[in-house]
C-alpha cells in the first residue's frame, strides 16, 4: 500500500469513526469499487489553470482537494494547453486564445454559468472548464467535483449549465452581539460583542460552502437592523468579512435601519423626500463602499414589527427604497427592499381583518414606481414561514418591479434544529405554482427569477440556517435545507429528488441501502412534519407569541399578531374568500382566485387557510375536517416512528459519530410528535366536542399518570381543562373586552426566542395550556436534590418485555437527575440536560425517555426517581408501558 493510500485508508477508517459534519456535503470522501475506477479513468490527474484571478485560485485549489480525497491522486499543476490529458480551466476567451485549434464557442452560456466539455486531441482528452466570468470558472469547478462524488459519468462532457436567476442570495439575522435571531446553529460566523470577529476562518470556510451552490451573496447583519452598522469604525471591518468571501465570488451586503439618518447621521429626521436624508444616504453609503468596493448593496425591513418606516412621514414604500437606490446607483448596488409589511396590533375581533392582506395591500399599487436596482423581497407565504401557505399572491402581481422570493432555510417554525424536516419539496412546492400572471405558465419561480415581465434584478434569497456550530446547523440533516436552498436558486427546475439524492450521496457516502433510506426520508419529512403540526392548511399551531417551537394551539387567537386559525366549538379555518370573508383571495389574479374562492375546488391541504368551515364538513373523500385532524396527527407520529427504524437499520453503514447524532434527533422527535399529536387532538376534542372516530384520543394504551401514581415528595400541578379559552367562546363580551388587553406584543426581540407576552394562553408568564400535559396534570418537585422525590405504580400486566418511557419536562434552568427502577433494581438513569427552545414548563419541554427491553412480572413496582436541579423540578407527566418492540 502507498503511503497516501495508507493515510486515505486510515482517515477512512476514521471517518467510520466519526464526522463532525464540518465538512457538510464538501466531504470528497475516497471512493471506491466501480466509482473510483471510472472516475480515475476519466479524470486526469494534471491540471491547468488559464486565468489567474484570485476565484480561479480558489477553483484550482478545490479541483486538487477534490480529487485528491476522492481518487486519492496528487494532481500536477501545468500551465497552458499540457501535451497530455489534463482537466483546463478557463474562460472561453482565454481557451480561445490558448488553444485557438479547439475552436470552443457557446453562445448561450451568461454570467455566472459554465460548461463542462470533454475535448479529444489524438490520443489525449481534455476536461474542460469553460465560463465567461471568474465566477463560472468555480461553479464549474465545483460542478465536477460533485458528478465525481455522486459517481456519474464524467468521460464524455458536454453540458451546458446557466444559473436560472442573477440573484442568488442568503440573509443572515446575525445581530452585531454575535446573537442570531431565529439562528439555531450556533453563535454568529461574522459579528461577537459588537464587533467583527477576529478569526473569520468560518466566514472563508462558509464562502466554500456558499460558491459550491453558487450563491453569490450574503447580507451579514439581521435585518432587524442596528443603526452601527453603518457606523464609520465598523467599515473596516465589514471590509475584512468582504476580503474572507471574495476568493469564493460571495459578495456581502448589509442590512440597514430606515432611521439611520437620525440615529447615526444626528439628523432631526429619517424622512426620505428630505435633501439632508438624501444626503445622508449617499455620504454613508459611498463611504462603505470605499472599505468594500464591491459591496452588493443592502437589506432593509421597515414599517415591520415595530420597525420605523417611510409612513412616520407619510411617504410610501418607494419613496423610501428610492432614496437609498438613487445612494447605491452608482456603484451598481441593489437594494432589497422587504415586503414583509404588516400591522401587528390588528384587531382580532374583526372576522375582515386579514394579515394575510397585508403584503399586497402595501405594495401592489406601487408597482412601477420602484427605481431599477430596488427589488421587493417577498416571503414565499402572505404570513411568515408557515407549514403550508398559498403563495403570496403579491408575487403574481408585480409587472414593473424586480422582485425576489424570500425562503427561510433556517427552521423557526420547523422544529429549529431539533426536528428532521427537509424544506425542499415545500419550495418546489411554492416555486412551482402558477400564479397566471400572464396567463397559464407563469410559475412563481419564473416570476421571482423576472423572466415573466423582464425585471433584470430578480432571483431568490434564503435566510440562512448557520452558525458556528461544528455542524453548521445545530444538527447534522439541516445542513440539506441550505444545499437545497442553493441548488434551487441555481437550477429551481431540478426535482426535489434530485437535490435530496445529490445531498445524500455527497453527505453519508454511496451506499445504495443508506441512500435510499435517506432519500426517501427526506423526500417526505415535510408532509410529515404537516401531519403532527398543522394539515390542511391549518399552519403550524405552535407557540407564536412565545419560542415559536411548542405546541400551543390558541397562542395565535385573541391578539394582534393576525396568525388566526380561527377554530371555534363549530369550525376552523380563516376565511379569506371574497364573498363572505377578508377578500384575500380576489388579490390573485383571476383563474387562481376562481379555484380558491370555493371550497368545492381549493386542495384539502389548503382548506382551513382559505376558509373557515364546520368540523364536520368533507374533504374531497369524503372525511369529515375533524376526523382527518385526528388521523394526521396519529399518522404524523408513525411516519417519526418509522424514520428511526429506519435510521437504525444504517447501524454500521454510516460513521458512528453522525449515526448516533441523527438517532437522537430522530427518537426526540418522535417523544415531540407524540406530545403535538396529544395537545392538538385534546384540544380539537374538547373544542368540537366531536369524539374520534377510531377512539384513540384521551384513551392512551398503556400510559399511567404520574399525577394518578404514589407520590413520594412529588405534588400535583393542574393546567386546567383543555378547551377554548374563555375569550374564545364569550358570545357578547362586555364594550371593550374584546381583543383588548392581551399584551401589547412588543417588537421582536434581537435573539430573544419569542414575542413577549400576549396572546393566547401561550405567552411567557402565562400557565401553559392544559392540553400540554396528559389528563391537565403533571407532578413537581419542589423539595430540592438533597431529597429526591418518587412517583411508583404497580405493574398489573401480564408478563413480558416492555418498553417504559417517562414523559418528563426538561426545562433550561436545571439538568435534573433520574432513576428508573423495577422493584429494587435500577434499570435506567439519565439526566435532563437538553437544549430545548422551549424556556418554562410548557409542551416544548415535554420530553420523552425510552427504556426498552424491560422484563415485568405482575405485583412489580416500578418507581421513577426524580432529583431536581437549579430551578428545574424533575417534573413528570406520565408513565406509559407498552410492549417491546424488538
Ligand atoms: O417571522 C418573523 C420572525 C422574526 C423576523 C421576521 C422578519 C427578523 O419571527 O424574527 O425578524 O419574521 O422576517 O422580519
Amino acid at each position: 500500500m502507498s503511503k497516501l493510500r495508507l493515510v486515505s485508508f486510515l482517515l477512512s477508517a476514521a471517518a467510520l469513526y466519526g464526522e463532525t459534519g464540518a465538512s457538510a456535503w464538501l466531504r470528497y470522501a475516497p471512493l471506491d469499487g466501480p466509482a473510483l475506477t471510472a472516475s480515475r479513468q476519466a479524470v486526469q490527474p494534471v491540471l491547468s489553470v488559464l486565468d489567474s484571478s484570485p476565484i480561479a485560485g480558489s477553483a484550482r485549489d478545490e479541483i486538487i482537494r477534490g480529487i485528491r480525497g476522492m481518487l486519492d491522486r496528487v494532481p500536477r499543476l501545468e500551465s497552458g494547453i499540457p501535451q497530455e490529458s489534463a482537466i483546463v480551466i478557463g474562460t472561453l476567451a482565454e481557451l480561445q486564445a490558448s488553444a485557438p485549434t479547439w475552436k470552443l464557442q457557446k453562445p448561450d452560456l451568461i454570467a455566472d454559468g459554465y460548461w463542462l466539455k470533454t475535448v479529444t486531441v489524438g490520443r489525449n482528452r481534455y476536461t474542460v472548464i469553460a465560463a465567461i466570468n471568474e465566477r463560472g470558472l468555480l461553479y464549474g469547478s465545483f460542478a465536477l467535483l460533485r458528478k465525481i462524488a455522486i459517481g456519474e459519468p464524467v468521460l464524455q462532457l458536454d453540458e451546458l449549465s446557466n444559473p436560472y436567476a442573477p440573484v442568488r442570495w442568503v440573509n443572515h439575522w446575525d445581530n452585531l452581539a454575535g446573537t442570531i435571531e431565529r439562528g439555531y446553529g450556533g453563535r454568529s460566523i461574522f459579528w461577537d460583542a459588537g464587533k467583527v470577529r477576529g478569526d473569520l476562518s468560518r466566514v472563508s470556510d462558509y464562502g466554500r460552502l456558499l460558491a459550491s451552490l453558487g450563491i453569490n451573496g450574503c447580507s451579514i447583519d439581521n435585518v432587524n437592523a442596528d443603526p452601527k452598522i453603518m457606523s464609520p469604525e465598523l467599515a473596516p471591518q465589514i471590509a475584512r468579512i468582504a476580503d474572507a468571501f471574495r476568493p469564493w465570488g460571495v459578495r456581502i451586503a448589509v442590512s440597514v435601519d430606515f432611521t439611520s439618518p437620525q440615529k447615526i447621521g444626528g439628523l432631526p429626521t429619517f424622512d426620505p423626500l428630505d435633501a439632508k436624508v438624501v444626503e445622508f444616504w449617499k455620504t454613508a453609503i459611498d463611504k462603505l463602499y470605499q472599505s468594500v468596493p464591491d459591496l452588493a448593496g443592502v437589506v432593509m425591513k421597515a414599517d415591520s414589527e415595530g420597525r420605523q418606516g417611510p409612513s412616520a412621514y407619510g411617504r410610501t414604500h418607494a419613496d423610501a427604497a428610492n432614496v437609498v437606490a438613487r445612494a447605491l446607483k452608482p456603484h451598481g448596488g441593489l437594494i432589497f427592499y422587504r415586503g414583509f409589511v404588516y400591522d401587528n396590533h390588528m384587531d382580532w375581533n374583526n372576522p375582515k381583518n386579514d394579515r394575510g392582506r397585508a403584503a399586497w395591500d402595501n405594495f401592489h399599487d406601487l408597482d412601477g414606481k420602484f427605481d431599477d436596482n430596488a427589488v421587493i423581497q417577498i416571503k414565499n407565504g402572505p404570513i411568515d414561514f408557515q407549514v403550508r401557505e398559498a403563495p403570496s399572491p403579491l408575487l403574481g402581481t408585480l409587472e414593473k418591479t424586480n422582485e425576489a422570493l424570500e425562503l427561510q432555510i433556517t427552521q423557526e417554525y420547523f422544529g429549529q434544529s431539533k426536528y428532521n424536516v427537509n424544506l425542499v419539496p415545500y419550495w418546489k412546492d411554492t416555486m412551482d405554482f402558477d400564479m397566471h400572471a400572464k396567463g397559464a405558465g407563469t410559475p412563481v419561480k419564473a416570476l421571482a427569477a423576472g423572466k415573466v415581465f423582464h425585471q433584470p434584478n430578480s432571483g431568490f434569497v434564503g435566510v440562512s440556517n448557520i452558525g458556528l456550530d461544528d455542524n453548521w446547523s445545530g444538527n447534522q440533516l439541516s445542513q440539506g435545507n441550505l444545499y437545497g436552498f442553493g441548488r434551487l436558486a441555481w437550477n429551481p427546475d431540478l426535482s426535489s429528488k434530485q437535490i435530496i439524492d445529490e445531498w445524500t450521496k455527497l453527505t453519508f457516502g454511496l451506499n445504495p441501502k443508506v441512500v435510499d433510506t435517506i432519500d426517501a426520508m427526506q423526500l417526505s419529512t415535510w408532509k410529515t412534519f404537516e401531519h403532527y403540526t398543522g394539515p390542511l392548511g391549518l399552519q403550524t399551531l405552535t407557540d407564536i407569541v412565545g419560542d415559536h417551537y411548542s405546541v400551543n394551539v390558541e397562542a395565535s387567537e385573541y391578539n394582534g399578531w393576525g396568525q388566526w386559525h380561527r377554530a371555534d366549538a363549530k369550525g376552523v379555518g380563516m376565511d379569506r374568500t371574497v364573498a363572505t370573508g377578508t377578500g384575500f383571495i380576489g388579490q390573485y389574479r383571476p383563474e387562481v382566485a376562481k379555484v380558491f374562492e370555493s371550497e368545492a375546488t381549493t386542495p384539502d391541504d389548503l382548506l382551513l387557510f382559505l376558509h373557515h368551515v364546520p368540523y364536520t364538513y368533507k374533504l374531497h373523500d369524503g372525511k369529515t375536517v375533524i376526523q382527518y385532524l385526528y388521523d394526521a396527527h396519529y399518522q404524523g407520529v408513525e411516519e417519526v416512528a418509522a424514520y428511526v427504524q429506519q435510521w437504525k437499520a444504517l447501524k454500521g453503514m454510516v460513521d458512528e459519530q453522525r449515526y448516533n447524532q441523527v438517532l437522537t434527533q430522530l427518537e426526540y422527535q418522535h417523544g415531540q410528535a407524540i406530545v403535538w399529536r396529544d395537545a392538538v387532538n385534546v384540544w380539537f376534542e374538547a373544542a368540537s366536542k366531536i369524539p374520534d372516530g377510531r377512539g384513540r384520543v384521551g384513551h392512551w394504551p398503556g400510559r399511567v399518570e404520574a399525577e394518578s401514581m404514589t407520590l413520594a415528595g412529588y405534588t400535583v400541578q393542574d393546567w386546567g381543562k383543555p378547551g377554548i379559552d374563555p375569550r374564545g367562546i364569550a358570545k357578547t363580551p362586555a364594550p371593550g373586552t374584546r381583543g383588548a388587553p392581551v399584551g401589547q406584543p412588543g417588537p421582536p426581540q434581537a435573539g430573544a426566542p419569542g414575542r413577549g407576552a400576549g396572546g393566547g394562553r401561550g405567552g411567557f408568564g402565562a400557565s401553559p395550556p392544559a392540553e400540554d400535559a396528559s389528563g391537565g396534570k403533571i407532578v413537581v418537585c419542589t423539595a430540592g436534590a438533597a431529597a429526591p422525590c418518587s412517583a411508583s405504580t404497580k405493574y398489573t400486566g401480564v408478563a413480558g418485555t416492555y418498553s417504559l418511557n417517562v414523559e418528563y419536562f426538561d426545562t433550561p434552568n436545571g439538568a435534573s437527575h433520574y432513576r428508573l427502577f423495577v422493584g429494587k433494581q435500577v434499570v435506567d438513569e439519565w439526566v435532563g440536560d437538553l437544549r430545548l427552545p422551549s424556556r418554562r414548563m410548557d409542551a416544548g419541554a415535554s420530553t420523552r425517555h425510552t427504556t426498552e427491553g424491560v422484563a415485568l412480572r405482575p405485583g412489580d413496582e416500578i418507581r421513577i426517581e426524580g432529583k431536581p436541579d437549579g430551578m428545574e423540578t424533575a417534573a413528570l407527566d406520565y408513565l406509559e408501558i407498552l410492549p417491546d418492540k424488538n
